[in-house]
């Protein structure tokens, strides 16, 4: 009988020592509390693990345990061997001698009688630092941005385990747990750890912290609709294991810095409503994140706590200049309204009640039109 993705998992981890553990670019509550979880996790197995966060961390997720302990970035590369034969001479010293003028190192053997020859000499290579990969809430490997480009080798020769919960998940992995009923990537990482404690549980207070961090921001508190029933009963058991729901709550949704307010009031003056079409949309221009001082990830948050309760709407648009492109963010509000398929217009992606989509080199001034017309057509044939 075939094993389960999940059995496969808790295979793979178990008979791995050099784990590395890697997420999306952009990281959310998510995709961070899972990384962390799963960190902690290891470390309590006895694993030399690797975890790895990119740059920016949303001043909003600064409270999550351990944080420090995430590496900024890690080595792909692996050792060059030179073997030497000292089945007839032996060697009495060995040294080297650097000329970065002339492009060269001189590794100098001396024998301790006899001489070497060319047929002494082998090549090989060693091996990478890390026998397993795991990779967190992640659609495809492009989306590990720097921590994939450049380490193709790595990625090719070590085995990868995808665990996400992406309806567009390409499946990359040589083992795929893609879990589409769940609301989140932590919603996963509590069967795994489940699965992977044998004689104790694994789950203490912090892991329970940073699992519960990535349900409450997948579900939007609980206030999307993609909260399933299995998502309560999972959140309860994590706050019974000492997950620290109201520090999660206020460091997410009631802590905010000046320039979040400020930014986030400037995207609330640019809202339009198209009351036949049922939606609403809100923008986000380069000149608004200057002006306020407010870093691109602030504007995360301000569609679930703010757009979102605008009435007589299938939907809400936010439409964000950053790093060149335009982001689209979608949410669903009415029941059965599948934002995923609007997204899907734009070559972007993710579920039924929240998506998202980027168009490189676009901008609201030359695109806010097109995008709203090719939305409005889309909700026509939805309706007609
Ligand atoms: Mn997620």
């Amino acid at each position: 009988m075939e094993l389960t993705p999940k059995q496969q998992t808790t295979q793979a981890i178990t008979s791995a020592s050099k784990i590395l553990l890697l997420t999306h670019v952009n990281p959310d509550g998510d995709a961070l509390g899972s990384l962390l979880a799963l960190f902690l996790v290891l470390k309590k197995l006895g694993k030399d693990v690797t975890a790895v966060a990119p740059e920016l961390v949303p001043n909003s997720l600064e409270f999550l345990p351990n944080l420090p302990d995430l590496a900024k970035n890690f080595s792909g590369t692996k050792d060059f061997i030179i073997t030497i034969n000292t089945s007839k001479t032996q060697v009495e010293r060995l040294g080297y001698k650097h000329y970065p003028q002339e492009n060269k190192l001189n590794i100098v053997i001396t024998p301790s009688g006899g001489s070497f020859g060319q047929e002494d000499v082998s090549f090989s290579y060693g091996s990478f630092k890390f026998d397993l990969i795991i990779v967190l809430d992640s659609p495809d490997l492009e989306r590990l941005g720097p921590l994939y480009d450049g380490q193709n080798a790595l990625f090719y020769e070590t085995p990868v385990i995808n665990i996400d919960h992406h309806s567009g998940n390409d499946f990359f992995g040589k083992i795929n747990w893609v879990d589409l009923t769940s609301t989140s990537t932590a919603e996963i990482m509590v069967a795994l750890l489940e699965s992977l404690a044998r004689e104790k549980p694994l789950i203490d207070e912090n892991i329970a912290t940073a699992l519960l961090t990535g349900i409450i921001t997948d579900t939007g508190s609980f206030q999307n609709a993609n909260t399933t029933p299995k998502s309560l009963t999972v959140a309860a058991q994590l706050v019974a294991a000492g997950g620290r729901q109201q520090e999660i709550i206020r460091s997410i949704f009631k802590t905010k810095p000046f320039s979040t307010l400020k930014l986030w009031g400037r995207i609330l003056e640019s809202v339009k409503q198209d009351v036949p079409h049922r939606f609403i949309w809100a923008k986000v221009i380069r000149k608004d994140f200057e002006d306020t001082g407010a870093q691109n990830t602030q504007t995360s948050g301000v569609i679930d706590e703010l757009l979102k309760s605008a009435p007589n709407i299938d939907f809400v648009l936010l439409l964000t200049e950053r790093n060149g492109q335009l982001d689209g963010s979608l949410r669903s509000v009415a029941p059965g309204v599948d934002v995923n398929a609007i997204a899907q217009l734009f070559g972007g992606g993710g579920h039924e009640a929240a998506a998202g989509f980027q168009i490189p080199g676009a901008s609201i001034i030359v695109n806010e039109d097109e995008i709203v017309n090719k939305i409005r057509e889309y909700q026509r044939r939805r309706a007609g």
